[in-house]
């Protein structure tokens, strides 16, 4: 008799693969003790002090539904937390959005200082190209193709070009198109090669590719919606960063432009499209849909 599948348990799945994607940041990190401490000690502050780990999250899981190994995945899940970590270190200084709170712990710059912090973010940064290069790459992906995914998705055209849309748009008022450019580049483009980058490391087919940038770009952009709701619903405490700062801003977002209950229909829409693009994975997929599903219901 065939024993009853359990099912899916992403609480479980997700402490288990925070767990091991921390070991491999804390083997892949120089040690705090190492020469300069200061630099390295920056650097640790603000990777292990308690982020949600999606991205990497997202890179292993899309490994696991085009069958791929953990092993190869794992480097590549932590250069995406790298380059993410230094993005939120560079977003908080006083030159950006001059924030003091972030992962429930003061921002890096009220720790270590404005300098600390961007040398901090530039080392992060380079660490996460140090890290991917150490993979050999796979028969349908180069070692060139995985550096070349990285570098696009934090580069001028996408993460940075956001960012700029980010800044240059404070107190004006945007479109829904101007925010969705905005929202394209600051946040989906990562979420969506990571799990690019986690179907690359498992040796992906073309189709399945291309069915994971469809995913990933519709997660990342419910991700973003999802985030802006929370900045004007949820507290400082739960979020662990300052709340009301887009509101404080002048920052257009969903909610103000479209209201909440709308921000909350787009989010659904946009998840609902993400699982769609899973169909052809046939099953495999149980760890993309329910981190999809989560997304979509966080509260922080
Ligand atoms: C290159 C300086 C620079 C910035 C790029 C990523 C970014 C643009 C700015 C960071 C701030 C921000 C609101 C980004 C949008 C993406 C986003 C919601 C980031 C927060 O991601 P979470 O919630 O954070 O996954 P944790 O701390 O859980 O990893």
């Amino acid at each position: 008799m065939s024993r009853p599948t359990r099912p899916f348990d992403l609480a479980i799945w997700l402490q288990a693969q925070t767990r091991t994607v921390d070991a491999a940041l804390d083997r892949f990190l120089p040690k705090a003790r190492t020469r300069p401490t200061t630099i390295h000690q920056a650097m640790r502050y603000s990777v292990f002090a308690g982020g949600k780990r999606m991205r990497p999250a997202l890179v292993m899981a899309a490994s696991e539904a085009c069958g791929g190994l953990a092993v190869d995945a794992l480097p590549l899940a932590c250069a995406v937390e790298c380059l993410h970590t230094y993005s939120l270190v560079h977003d908080d200084l006083p030159s950006m959005d001059n924030d003091d709170f972030r992962r429930g712990r003061p921002t890096n710059h009220k720790v270590f200082g404005d300098g600390m912090a961007v040398l901090a973010g530039d080392a992060l940064l380079t660490q996460s190209f140090e890290i991917a290069a150490q993979c050999q790459g796979w028969p349908r992906y180069s070692h060139q193709d995985v550096i070349l995914e990285l570098a696009r998705a934090g580069g001028s055209l996408q993460l940075i070009a956001g960012q700029v849309a980010d800044l240059e748009g404070e107190g004006k008022d945007l479109t829904l198109p101007q925010l969705r450019f905005i929202h394209e580049r600051k946040t989906s483009a990562l979420l969506c090669a990571s799990v690019r980058l986690g179907g690359m490391s498992a040796n992906c087919t073309p189709a399945q590719l291309r069915a994971l940038t469809t995913f990933g770009y519709h997660v990342g952009l419910a991700f973003q919606v999802i985030d802006d709701i929370l900045d004007v619903t949820q507290t400082t405490e739960k979020l662990g960063k300052t709340a009301g700062k887009d509101v404080t801003a002048k920052k257009a977002t969903y909610p103000r432009l479209v209201g909440l209950e709308k921000s909350r229909k787009i989010a659904t829409q946009l998840t609902r499209k993400a699982y769609a693009a899973l169909v052809p994975f046939r099953g495999r997929a149980q760890s993309l849909e329910a981190l999809a599903r989560f997304l979509l219901g966080r509260d922080h």
